[in-house]
Order: structure tokens, then sequence, then C-alpha cells
């Protein structure tokens, strides 16, 4: 039998082959019935089916429960009078109705009831399933907030991309997101800012007033907000990770609840500019239980099986300083010690509250997490291994190629932006490596960062992710890298699905004149070199002697 060619309209994301021996034609009314009639539903909103048995005339999906399939593993089956549907659980519903949208016209993208009669799907059979089980996105809604219809949309480009984990970066200096029931002052205070910097430290101009916009910058999510998100995500198939980032990265929480300073803490201000500003929280008893109470708020208002507590980059500059600190340090064996103790307590704080703590490397270097606690690396990929070999579970998040803040080129068309270049390639190349032999923690898998310092606005955000993500995301859910060569074909179908679902994502070949940096607010008026960004990477790990394993 001869196999049709499919066009590129048809090739699946992540690449997958097809043999098909003719077609669907999607032409009657759908039914839908089994145990995963909803995710149908939900799943397959574009082809309106209507839950109920099979009748003569009606195109059948039917839905059956298959224990023996991985979690979020599906099997599809397009034969000439229906859809037939396996899977183990919900996940794995959900999963297949991507493939059936990716299978018709990129018009099956767009976000409402669209379905033409001459849509057709191919004559299939296909079994998929993930290589990894933690396939995430990051989003910094502290820098630069996503308002929650934003953040809404990324749970479902995540979904649409297989990605199953939406890690929200809630706090930073320059901004608290979460509503505090306990701590009213962290709306009407941390949650905006008055002016934001337009520079970027590399065009060394440090505080030059020039460089502040003079615009108030704020948004936070209230506990409402915050369960509408979970409950969206849940149906999509994803999870949310809460990231409440301590005992650094303060600025916005200090200048709300002074009490959480060191004694003798001068006055913050919910930060305008970007970069390493030493703003630590003080590790005392008093400021570490309000800590506790705010990370149970969290946990309260977002429904996860985790919560991250940061602790990357804590600046001890203000403990050192301190007397009261210093002493207190004394059975820590000194602030360097006491670090490790704060980390610790934070990873207790949260297992108290029955969630799994995840924490960056940084945390992993000081020493004294709990084992449960997952660590997540930026710094280096060795430092992960050496985490798994210590024990802990760990996900991937390596600056190059994850961080998709560094521009794909280092062209003067490139929008401002931290560094470049970091390419659609280096993402392509990029697979998490497995946890080395005899290690008693595992790789569980890998995520794609989107810090917003220099990210204002939604078109700017959905410039920076794809498709690099789309192409991270691939990788993480086939465990192997993309051949871009191979696959232009298959890219270029995806594009097309993202441009359905109106995403401003950047053309392989550079951006359209409309996305360019031009000479206003958005020129780059500097960028961290790739080598040099590299550099300062191996040295913060060299600095940094990790625990023995
Ligand atoms: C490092 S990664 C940071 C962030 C910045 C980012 C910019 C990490 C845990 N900390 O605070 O936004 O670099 O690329």
């Amino acid at each position: 039998m001869i196999v049709p060619m499919l066009p590129p309209a048809l090739s699946l994301w992540p690449p997958h082959p097809i043999a098909s021996t003719g077609w669907l034609v999607l032409d009657r009314t759908l039914t839908v019935d089994g145990p995963w009639t909803a995710q149908m539903r939900f799943g397959l909103h574009v082809l309106d089916p209507l839950p109920g048995p099979a009748t003569g005339s009606t195109i059948h999906i039917r839905t059956v429960a298959d224990p023996a399939l991985a979690r979020e593993g599906y099997r599809l089956d397009v034969h000439s009078s229906g859809i037939d549907i396996a899977a183990s659980s919900p996940l794995g519903a959900l999963q297949a109705t991507t493939t059936i949208r990716q299978l018709l016209p990129a018009q099956a993208w767009t976000s409402t009831a669209t379905r033409r009669d001459d849509w057709r799907l191919p004559l299939t059979s296909l079994s998929d399933a993930p290589a990894l089980e933690y396939r995430g996105f990051m989003l910094d809604v502290s820098r630069h907030f996503a308002p929650v219809p934003e953040v809404l949309r990324w749970i479902e480009l995540a979904a649409m991309h297989r990605l199953n984990r939406l890690h929200l970066h809630l706090t930073d200096d320059q901004g608290w997101r979460v509503e505090s029931p306990s701590h009213p002052a962290l709306a009407e205070v941390a949650s905006w800012r008055s002016s934001t910097w337009i520079g970027h430290s590399r065009g060394g101009r440090g505080m030059d007033p020039a460089m502040l916009d003079d615009t108030p910058h704020g948004g936070l999510y209230t506990t409402a907000d915050l369960r509408e998100i979970t409950v969206h995500a849940a149906r999509c198939g994803v999870t949310i990770v809460p990231e409440v980032d301590l005992p650094g990265h303060a600025s916005a929480l200090l200048a709300a609840i002074p009490e959480l300073g060191v004694p003798g803490c001068p006055p913050q201000q919910v930060e305008p500019r970007w970069g390493l500003l030493g703003r630590t929280i003080s590790p005392m008893p008093g400021p570490m239980s309000i800590v506790a109470t705010l990370l149970g708020e969290v946990a309260d208002a977002i429904d996860s099986p985790y919560l991250h507590i940061g602790g990357d980059e804590a600046d001890l500059t203000m403990w050192r300083e301190a007397d009261e600190v210093r002493r207190y340090s004394e059975p820590h064996g000194g602030v360097e010690g006491l670090r490790a103790a704060v980390n610790a307590q934070l990873a207790r704080d949260v297992l108290a509250l029955g969630r799994t703590p995840i924490a960056w490397d940084d945390a992993f270097v000081a020493g004294g997490l709990p084992h449960e606690t997952i660590v997540m690396t930026w710094r280096s990929v060795d430092l992960g291994l050496r985490a798994a070999g210590a024990g802990h579970d760990v996900v991937m998040a390596p600056v190059v190629p994850t961080y998709f803040d560094y521009a794909e080129s280092t062209s003067p068309d490139e929008p401002l932006s931290i560094g470049a270049p970091l390419t659609l390639a280096d993402v392509a190349a990029w697979t998490p490596p497995p946890a080395r032999a005899g290690s008693r923690g595992r790789v569980l898998g890998g995520q794609g960062q989107l810090w917003t310092e220099y990210m204002p606005d939604a078109a700017t955000r959905e410039y920076r992710a794809f498709p690099r993500l789309s192409v991270l995301a691939a990788n993480l859910w086939t465990g192997v890298p993309t051949d871009l060569d191979a696959d232009t074909d298959a890219l270029a179908a995806h594009l097309a699905r993202l441009d359905a679902r109106h995403v401003n994502h950047r053309p392989v070949g550079g951006p359209r004149p409309w996305q360019r940096a031009g000479s206003g607010a958005r020129a780059p008026l500097g960028i961290y070199p790739m080598d040099e960004v590299s550099q300062y990477l191996d040295q913060a790990a060299q600095h940094s002697e990790p625990p023995p394993d």
C-alpha cells in the first residue's frame, strides 16, 4: 500500500512519524463517551464533541482506561468510523487531544470552536509517552507583572507544548505578587514600585536617574486569582509551582514589613533596578516565624504538591554587619553555616505544610537541605548531577540553554536583553542528562526560564520564549535532541500553530520589522556576551564547594 505523504501542516510536534492509510473526514457530529469524556470535550473544544454513545450517523470518540499505560502516555487510533483513545489518567487523555489537534489544520489552535466540514484526520495509530516527568516553564512575574489572563494563556501555551509544570517566580526585589491575609502591607507596599530601570547594568550608567522611567509598575494576585490560576492549570494538565524567593532577593518584602530586616536595617524600597542588590531577610527566629506564616498562605492559595523556596544569590553582608546576627550565627559556625540552617528551616516549613520543597542550587551548595528537597540547578548541570549523587531529585535549568531572557543573536535588531546569544540550535542540542550511576537522586526533567527584567509586556515575553521553548519542550518530551535540519517542516507547521494561537514568536530567521529594537526605549544598550556569562557561572560554581556526595 502507498502511504500518502502528509502535507507539512500535519507534522506533529515534537516530531513523530505518522503512517497513514487514508482519511477520516470530520463532516458529521462528533460524540464521545467513556472515562475521559470531560478531557475530550475540553481538549477538543474546537471540534465541539457532544457527550453520548455512538449512533449510526456520528463520528464517535471512544475513550477507555488502560492502567498499563504511563501516567501521561496514551494510545490513539483513528479509523474509518471514529477515534479510539486509551489512557491511564486524565493527563494521558489530554495529551491525546493535543495530538489530534496537531493532526488537523493549524486553525485547530484558534481559541474557539472553528471546525469546518472539510477538516480530516489521517487514519493512523500511535502510542506516545514522555521521557521526562518534570517538563517545566518558569515565568518571573516579579520583575514585570503578568496579569491573570496572561498567566491563563501561559498555562494553555505550556499544555500545547506538553509541558506539565508552570513555575511562577512570585517574589523578588522588584515586587511581591501574592496577597497575604495576615500582612496587607504586602499588597499595599510590596506589590508595586514607583519606577523601573530602563537601562542595562552593562551600559555602565549605574543609577543614572535618566535611566528610570518614573512610571509606577505593579500588580498582585489575590487568593481568588491564584485559585483561578490553579484550577485552570489542573484542567489543562499543568501543575503550578509557586516560588517565594528567600532569604535573599527580599527588597520588596523588607519595604513592606521592616521587622523582617536585621536589627538596624535601613528602610528599604521596592527596587526599580536589576541585578544583585544584597537585600536579605533576618535569620532570627521572630522573622523566620513570620516567613513561615507567609509560606503557609501561599500554600493555602495554590494547591500544588510543591513550594519553591528560592535560596539563590543570598548576599550575607547584612548578616555580617549586624552584631546580633553574628552572635546568633556562632553555634552554626558563622554566617555561612547560618545560611544553610535558614534554607533548611524554610524547607522544613514547606515539608510541614505537606509540600515538597524545591530550591535553587545555591541552597544545595550551602548544605543541610532535607533530602526530600528537589534541587533546581541554574549555574551548572554538574551541580545538578552532584545534587542527585547526594540524594536529591533534580530539575535541570542551566542558564545555557534554558534562560530565554538571553537574546537569540547579538544583532542590534534584537530588542534590549540581558545578554546574547542563546540560539535555537543551542536549545535543540540539549537534553537533561540522567543522574550518574549509583546516584540516590533522580534527574526529574528540565525547565525553560523567562526572567523578565527586560520584558515589559506580554508580546516581548512571547517573542523571547518562542520558538526556543517549543524546541526545549520537544526535547523534554522525547528525551532526545531536536534535529533542526531534519525537522524544518515539522517546526514550520508548529510555528503555524503558534500563529493560529496569535503567539508573537520570533521567526527563525530573525525579528519581523515591528519586533526589532529600533533606537528608542528597546534599543540594545549593552549585553553580557555569553562567554563572559559562562565564565561567571563557572567561577560561581567553583567558589561554592558543594557538600560531599
Ligand atoms: C539569575 S537564576 C537569577 C535571577 C535573574 C537571572 C537573569 C536565579 C536563581 N537568579 O534573579 O533574573 O539570573 O538571567
